[in-house]
């Protein structure tokens, strides 16, 4: 593995399984120290130990502003500042219509579009206290482009996160702070794997232009890329890593 994140300080949100575990154990192996930050403390905790001494676990719920606030208290102290900002935390529901209630839908803007807001407010101002030239990289998911069914709100807060990071891009460049983000399609995670999502890989693999199941490494490789000085030039992009399943 290169270490073209040497001397990075990265946090990674929902980082304790699934996507977010394989893009901290990526930007770890790239050279990158990593905030494992999850709800679940256990699962990051574990993760973090998995990964070794350039990983730190972190309990932190990303749509609570003392928790956000907490997180980059100790990020700040343990590492001085964060290179690297990557929203991988949510919920992936799979909720029927007529089971899309205001409280489904506010959770579900809570955490996956409110979250994406507090995290990018408290890293962003850490960076430009620092005078840090950083990234920003968010999961965003081809399901805003395909109306994916049974996540209505998920689909909804999606595409505010593509919106927000379009508009996230401008506020910061002047900064020298990029922001990407990068769109999987269904992608074998845990979260996915429990969860009925997990029989609709024989329909998107109909889609797709590639073969085979989406894997976390493969986004993972992308994020790596994006966290990289090799995507200097890019800011305000959502990148589709989906096997060719959508097309814009
Ligand atoms: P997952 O369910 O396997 O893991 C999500 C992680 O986020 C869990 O560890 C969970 O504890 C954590 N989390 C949930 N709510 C949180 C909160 N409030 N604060 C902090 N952490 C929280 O999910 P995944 O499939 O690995 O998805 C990761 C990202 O990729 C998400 O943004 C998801 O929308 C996106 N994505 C996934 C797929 C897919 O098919 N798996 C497709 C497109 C996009
Ligand atoms: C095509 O983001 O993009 C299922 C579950 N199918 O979460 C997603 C597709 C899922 C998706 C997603």
């Amino acid at each position: 593995m290169s270490q073209k994140l040497q001397g990075r300080n990265a946090i990674v949100t929902g980082a304790a399984q699934g996507i977010g575990k394989a893009i901290a154990v990526r930007l770890a192996a790239d050279g990158a120290s990593v905030v494992v930050a999850d709800v679940n403390l256990k699962g990051a905790t574990a993760v973090a130990a998995e990964i070794g001494k350039a990983a730190i676990a972190a309990e932190c719920d990303v749509s609570s502003e003392k928790a956000v606030a907490a997180l980059h208290v100790l990020a700040a102290a343990k590492l001085g500042t964060v290179d690297i900002l990557v929203n991988n935390a949510a919920i992936v529901p799979f909720t029927a219509w007529d089971d899309v209630d205001l409280a489904h839908w506010q959770r579900i803007l809570d955490v996956n579009l409110t979250g994406v807001f507090l995290m990018s407010r408290a890293s962003s101002d850490l960076m430009r206290k620092m005078a840090t030239k950083g990234t920003i990289i968010n999961l965003a998911s081809n399901s805003f482009f395909a109306g994916t069914p049974n996540m209505a709100a998920y689909v909804a807060a999606k595409g505010g996160v593509i919106g927000f990071t379009r508009a996230l891009a401008t506020e910061l460049g002047k900064y020298g702070i990029t922001v990407n983000a990068v769109s999987p399609g269904l992608v074998e995670s845990d979260g996915v794997k429990a969860s009925p999502h997990n029989n609709a890989f024989e329909f998107v693999q109909m889609l797709q232009a590639l073969p085979g199941k989406g894997q976390p490494e493969a986004i993972a490789n992308v994020v790596a890329f994006l966290a990289s000085d090799d995507a200097r030039w890019m800011t305000g992009q959502t990148v589709n890593v989906d096997a060719g399943m959508v097309r814009w």
